[in-house]
């Protein structure tokens, strides 16, 4: 009913608007063309500066309007030189955007048509295009040249110190591993994952490594003041981690691991004293993944070494998980369920089983 409402007010807008187009031809053709042209000029060039004016107020008003509606403050390290950075490419837009627009709409207004003033015909300086082309080349150069340099410190080499956590994507959620006291992720197979047996990462249970690993779902923690480090995967399409908070973001590409590490400045406790008891950091999923993207919400938590540790004590590793009923069954010890060749990977290379007797 409303969409019929708007096609009607559409169409009668439009009848109304070329009622006048023909009706002011009409008058031109009366007082004479020449007359009309002129005064039409006077008020577009009077138009041309009002939009100014107005667009001005309006660039404002938006802004004072959302001003606390912007996120907080980056809570990491890198996310703070992100925003630095951010910040000075807009001062100098923003220095450049008013300038050239005033320039463009005032000269408009004042340049306009005038009895007995001719337009002055200057159709080259190379002092002048030289000055417009080398100035924004060397600025942009700056800002790509740290924007690069930002990229690979995000993506290089972690601290050696670094917590290091795999964050896996898959249609709908988020999954992650953590390595256990041993420090290394175990071996996994892709053609291993297989949630009924208790291994949704597809881990190798032959490989000792594995056997500490811990696997959890939705929330992932991780440690203030601590860099940490994600080797980011994905199951089935692409995704893509965000940490708008962090003012971090990485696809999630199936087959290619990515990674990307920062560290958290402040507690989760820390910024729900500063921005209120709902404040949550937050994973999403940054790619349009499918019909329940929407729903890849996960919740970053950001504590203290103990708060993390005792979590963390709390967890059994993903190997107690999958095997803990076989425990009672000697027929069925870890090991025995290596013993299905499809899908079996060789503790030490790796390789699929099937691939190695070939
Ligand atoms: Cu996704």
């Amino acid at each position: 009913m409303s969409i019929s409402w708007i096609v009607i007010a559409l169409i009668l807008g439009f009848l109304v608007i070329f009622q006048i187009a023909k009706a002011s031809e009409y008058v031109s053709i009366l007082r004479g063309e020449e007359k009309t042209r002129k005064e039409n000029n006077r008020i577009n060039a009077f138009l041309l500066l009002a939009f100014l004016v107005v667009g001005m107020f309006g660039v404002w008003y938006c802004n004072e309007r959302l001003k606390g509606k912007i996120l907080g403050e980056a809570a990491s390290n890198h996310g703070e030189r992100i925003d630095s950075m951010l910040w000075i490419t807009l001062w100098i837009t923003g220095i450049v955007f008013v300038i050239t627009q005033v320039l463009l709409f005032w000269f408009s207004y004042k340049y306009q048509e005038k009895e007995g003033r001719k337009a002055f015909f200057y159709p080259h300086n190379n002092k002048l295009e030289l000055i417009w082309t080398v100035i924004p080349a060397i600025t942009l150069t700056i800002l790509v040249g740290f924007g690069l340099y930002y990229w690979f410190q995000i993506t290089g080499e972690a601290p050696k110190d670094s917590q290091v956590v795999e964050v896996w994507g898959k249609q709908f959620n988020w999954e992650f591993r953590y390595p256990g006291k041993d420090g290394e992720f175990g071996k996994r197979y892709y053609k291993d994952i297989d949630e009924t047996k208790g291994n949704p990462l597809g881990q190798n249970w032959n490989d000792p490594a594995n056997h500490d690993d811990v696997y959890v779902t939705g929330d992932v923690h991780v440690v203030v003041g601590k860099p940490v480090k994600f080797i980011i995967n994905a199951k089935d399409v692409i995704h893509d981690v965000g940490l708008v908070h962090f003012r971090m973001k990485m696809d999630a590409v199936p087959g290619i691991p990515t990674t990307m590490w920062f560290t958290p400045k402040y507690t989760t406790r820390q910024m729900r004293e500063k921005y209120g008891p709902d404040f949550n950091y937050e994973i999403s999923c940054d790619q349009m993944c499918g019909k329940g993207h929407f729903s890849m919400r996960g919740t970053v938590i950001v504590e203290t070494q103990e708060e993390f540790n005792a979590w963390m004590a709390t967890k059994k590793s993903q190997y107690a998980v999958a095997n803990a009923p076989a425990a009672q069954d000697p027929a069925q010890t870890p090991g025995a369920l290596q013993t299905t060749p499809a899908g079996s990977t060789d503790s030490v290379t790796g390789k699929p089983v099937a691939l190695l007797n070939k």
